[in-house]
């Protein structure tokens, strides 16, 4: 089914209406203005002055929003490579906050955010939280991670700002969720999507009474969700949720959110221009068809990213939405470019497990995960190639073995991973592009 809803879930209501509703020309002036002064404001970073040097770049230049196609791609690959700072646009005296996702690598890349980022973020998050029901009255559990990952204080200051209460549960001790839920009287849950359906589960095994609880709304993000896992969702716990999306390179969750129509995520354009392109020819796409979303942040001033390619596939809807929002909308994201997996959350790229493999001796480099959601959380298993020497007979020492490569994994991924050992050259060989992962999750 899709996403789409004629009625609104909720009072249309705004955060910042002017903001929000600004005619289409104020829209594309001051986003000139924005990108004219983020230009000279990065032509100080290394990436982007040696960038601007060898194309001719230079703020004067810019007219029109149109004018972003002049300026360069940056992608997650620049970053590891200026890794950890090369990108910051302020002294490091300026920074307030640093969070980071998963890489490619054990590294993570690192964003980095001033005083008026963190304002502004909050202000960002507040509007999507506004427009999806969120009142100064109620009472949000954040089940998010409380760390690196932008997730937890992303939506921690945008609920302040909006001046709920919160209940800062991070993620994690499902019972204790429920409980604090229940005392506490929790109106509002923020967490990932695949999170609130362990909850569903864990709530009706556990035979709690569901009118014991106040909840009432939810605004999940982080990872990819469909729309028959919404109405699982709210067919389940009975609520109303809302979907957001964001990613820490352009500033984390607040890049966009759905309103009450529920219509595709309404992007906050006048800090973030967006372009839908092939990602092949690097063109845009026409409106409506899937393409790869790249974001300018025209606003931030620690760590602002011009023409980041985010990898996620997804499509752009220009038509005027019920709720008056003037911005454009994308649709759910429906793909990835690259090979990145996100499980229970977390970003994880296949080649992680390979350098965690890597790391202990006696197993080979060949290796297939699986991932698979049984019932509600995700579960991934590795198999790997033991090298034939190292073939034992003795079940303690592939024990041994196993536990190794599961601690190693974890060390650089973060994830449990359940580790089969199996035979020298038993998984299969590829001529091409080896496929090392097979996601039988239906999302
Ligand atoms: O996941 C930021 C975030 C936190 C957004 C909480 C919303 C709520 P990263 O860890 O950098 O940041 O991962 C970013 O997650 O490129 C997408 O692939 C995916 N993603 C985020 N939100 C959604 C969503 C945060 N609503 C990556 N639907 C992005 C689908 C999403 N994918």
């Amino acid at each position: 089914m899709p996403d789409s809803s004629s009625t609104p879930a909720v009072e249309n209501r705004f955060f910042d209406r002017p903001a929000e509703t600004m005619a289409t020309a104020e829209l594309r002036q001051l986003q000139t203005a924005r990108l004219r002064t983020l230009v000279e404001r990065v032509a100080h970073v290394p990436f982007y002055r040696e960038k601007f040097a060898a194309d001719g770049i230079s703020a004067a230049m810019i007219k029109s929003p149109d004018d972003l196609r002049r300026l360069p791609f940056t992608t997650k690959a620049d970053l590891r490579e200026n890794y950890p700072l090369g990108f910051l646009a302020v002294s490091r005296d300026a920074v307030i906050r640093y969070h980071g996702s998963s890489g490619t690598t054990g590294k993570p890349t690192f964003v980095a955010y001033t005083r008026a980022d963190l304002d502004m973020w909050a202000g960002l998050c507040a509007r999507f939280l506004v427009a999806g029901g969120l009142r100064p009255n109620h009472v949000c559990q954040i089940a998010f991670g409380y760390g690196l990952f932008t997730g937890g204080f992303g939506l921690h200051y945008g609920i302040e700002k909006v001046g709920a209460a919160i209940i800062p549960a991070a993620g994690g001790q499902t019972q204790r969720q429920l409980m604090l839920m229940e005392d506490l009287q929790t109106e509002v849950l923020i967490c990932t999507p695949s999170y609130a359906l362990h909850l569903a589960e864990v709530l009706q095994e556990g035979g709690i009474d569901r009118s014991k609880l106040a909840l009432r709304y939810a605004h999940f993000g982080g990872e990819p969700w469909t729309d028959d896992m919404r109405q699982r969702i709210e067919n389940d716990l009975q609520i109303t949720c809302f979907n957001n999306y964001g990613l820490s390179e352009v500033i984390g969750p607040g890049v966009s959110g759905e309103c009450a129509w529920r219509n595709g995520m309404h992007i906050q354009e006048d800090h973030f221009m967006v372009e839908c392109l092939d990602p092949q020819t690097l063109e845009p796409v026409p409106d409506g068809e899937p393409g790869e979303l790249v974001f300018t942040a025209l606003t931030k001033q620690a760590f602002p990213l011009i023409r980041y390619r985010t990898r996620d596939i997804a499509c752009i809807d220009r038509t005027p939405c019920p709720c008056g929002r003037t911005t454009a909308r994308m649709s759910r994201v429906t793909g990835r470019t690259d090979d990145m997996l996100i499980i229970r959350g977390v970003n994880v790229f296949p080649s992680q497990v390979e350098e965690a493999l890597l790391r202990v001796e006696g197993t080979e480099p060949h290796y297939l995960i699986e991932i698979d959601r049984p019932g509600t959380l995700d579960q991934v298993t590795v198999k790997v190639e033991v090298r034939s020497s190292d073939l034992s007979d003795q079940m303690s020492s592939m024990q041994k073995l196993r536990q190794r490569i599961a601690r190693e994994i974890h060390a650089v991924t973060g994830i449990n991973m359940t580790v089969h050992l199996v035979e020298p050259k038993s998984l299969e060989r590829f001529t091409g592009k080896a496929k090392r992962v097979i996601d039988n999750r239906k999302l």
